[in-house]
């Protein structure tokens, strides 16, 4: 109590400033967050204690400017923290600096969850390369340690290397431990096997990588080495010279759709950004035409479903096994088309956020989801692991079947499953890329994206902004609605949305129309909509 009191002494609550735990955990300026950290050291040990396992805390503000940082909770399974929890979150930022009503929060908390004051807590914790990271886990951990519980120090990680690794800690089948060495070795070597698998004598094209001046560009060397004879990677925007995610890495190029700072492009026809903590991913070239050409979430979706629906397909396992895609309303309305009408493979659409992506996924045996912006994965349920595992060994079954059925063994080792990660991504693309030897282009040349814009509007209270119906439609404030449909109207195929950012303190607003120029003109009026009827 003691050490706890003397903390929020050290470390005060701002007044006025309510933060929420969204999407992306809480995410601020980093001068104000040093009182939250307080309240995420006592949140972390006990979810730790109820689970009886050990939880992560990720400090990080991923694609947000250096200025800005934040923090989220990892569940033992290496998923984001369970939904319920995030009320608790929210009302212990409520409560005043004062111990005591804190304790007495705390205190009601474990006699509704049946948390016994001597249960054990374990939390690992890791940050992002931004210089406020340091304090900001030191916080934590006083605040974790104030209350007994033991601390794994992680330091320097990506966020999908954190969930990784608190997956390992709380499963035997992952050995209970994590080592960064173990990590890539599983990624690289699932990359390796899945080369040696094919009589391919074809070589890798070099890609080069725009790591965003972030965590990503000190990981990807491991990535580098390990994998050297097999393809050449180049980093750029590795930290040494820009500042993070600026004008440059994922959410900059899909955003705005130009090529990052810092990359010599005409050297290269394959490039691709990643965003400050890596758990996004984008690729792009630029045509004999001299355009840029960008392939973002939706096509990773594409990509994935292809070659798992051609492999189920070669093992003869298809008919056995549910594959879908989930999507969110940025997703282009022409790759939804393409997935549902073309490649037979069912969508699902979700609000913005992994988390609501990765519980959706769940439903299939193999669960493709992936943001527009470039953040997604795969989950693979335990009955497919097991047939795919049985088909593989199945004597009986045909040299080609039981290669197909270890090529998709091999490629879930190549997966990070507890999030979207853009390390193992990268290699993901790669390999199929090379497999059903395809290039950018051809990659690219599956469908034609609808032109599309989407802007950034500041507001006075973007909360007064609510949407139902997958965020593709708004509730409040009255009449928004209303007008976006009129403006829609007069566009073919046109759509748009708007929501609030949970990461930024805007109104995004997204528009697609058969031209760029219609794309851009609709944006622009709603925008000129929603900062009439919210400022
Ligand atoms: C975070 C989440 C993403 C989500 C994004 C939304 O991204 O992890 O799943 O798409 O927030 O941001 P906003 O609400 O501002 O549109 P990240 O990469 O910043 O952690």
């Amino acid at each position: 109590m003691e050490k706890l009191k003397s903390l929020l002494h050290e470390y005060p609550k701002s007044t006025n400033i309510f933060m929420g735990y969204g999407t992306a955990g809480f995410r601020a300026r980093a001068d104000i967050l040093p009182w939250i950290m307080i309240r995420i050291g006592i949140l972390a040990t006990l979810r730790s204690k109820v689970k009886r396992a050990c939880v992560g805390v990720m400090i990080t503000a991923s694609h947000n400017p250096e200025c800005d940082n934040g923090v989220k909770l990892i569940d033992p399974h290496g998923e984001m923290l369970d939904q319920t929890w995030e009320v608790y979150a929210n009302t212990l930022c409520t409560l005043d600096d004062d111990i005591n009503i804190i304790w007495d929060y705390v205190e009601t908390l474990m006699i509704q969850l049946n948390i016994q004051p001597n249960d054990e807590a374990i939390i690992g914790i890791a940050y992002d390369i931004r210089q406020s990271s340091p304090l900001l886990a030191s916080i934590v951990k006083r605040a974790a340690q104030a209350l007994s519980t033991t601390i794994m120090d992680f330091e320097l990680m990506t966020t999908p290397q954190l969930h990784y690794a608190i997956r390992c800690y709380n499963d035997d089948d992952l050995n209970g431990k994590y080592t960064e060495a173990d990590y890539f070795d599983k990624l690289c070597t699932a990359f390796q096997n899945l080369i040696f698998m094919t009589s391919s004598n074809k070589s890798f094209e070099s890609l080069a990588i725009d790591a965003a001046n972030g965590i990503g560009a000190i990981k990807l060397t491991h990535v580098r080495r390990i994998l050297a004879n097999f393809i050449r990677i180049d980093i750029y925007n590795d930290g040494t010279k820009g500042l993070l995610n600026d004008k440059c890495g994922a959410d900059y190029v899909k955003i705005y759709q130009k090529a990052p700072d810092g990359l010599p492009l005409k050297n290269y026809s394959k490039c691709c950004s990643i965003d400050g903590d890596a758990d996004r991913l984008i690729y792009f070239f630029i045509d004999e035409n001299n355009q840029f050409r960008i392939l973002d979430g939706d096509r990773f979706s594409v990509l994935f479903a292809l070659f798992l629906s051609l492999k189920l397909q070669e093992a003869k396992l298809f008919d056995d096994v549910k594959i879908g895609v989930v999507q969110t309303a940025y997703a282009n309305g022409r790759s939804t088309d393409y997935i549902i009408n073309t490649m037979k493979v069912s969508v699902a659409c979700v609000p913005t956020g992994v988390k609501h992506l990765h519980h959706k996924a769940l439903d299939y045996d193999i669960g493709i989801y992936f943001e527009a912006n470039g953040h997604g994965t795969v989950l693979f349920s335990d009955d497919l692991k097991s047939k795919v595992k049985a088909a593989s060994e199945d004597p009986k079954r045909t040299e080609k079947e039981r290669l197909a059925a270890n090529q998709i063994r091999t490629f879930i080792n190549l997966i990070n499953e507890t999030v979207g990660d853009a390390i193992a991504d990268i290699l993901a693309t790669e390999v199929i890329l090379f497999l059903l030897n395809l290039n950018l282009e051809k990659w690219l040349n599956f469908y034609d994206d609808l032109p599309q814009r989407q802007l950034k509007v500041a507001v006075k209270d973007r909360t007064m902004i609510q949407t139902i119906d997958a965020e593709r439609r708004c509730i409040a404030p009255a009449h928004l609605q209303d007008r976006i449909d009129e403006l829609v109207s007069k566009y073919p195929s046109g759509r748009a949305f708007v929501r609030p950012s949970s990461t930024e303190d805007i109104v995004r607003v997204y528009a697609e129309a058969i031209t760029q120029i219609e794309a851009d003109k609709l944006a622009i009026e709603i925008q000129k909509v929603v900062e009439e009827l919210i400022n």
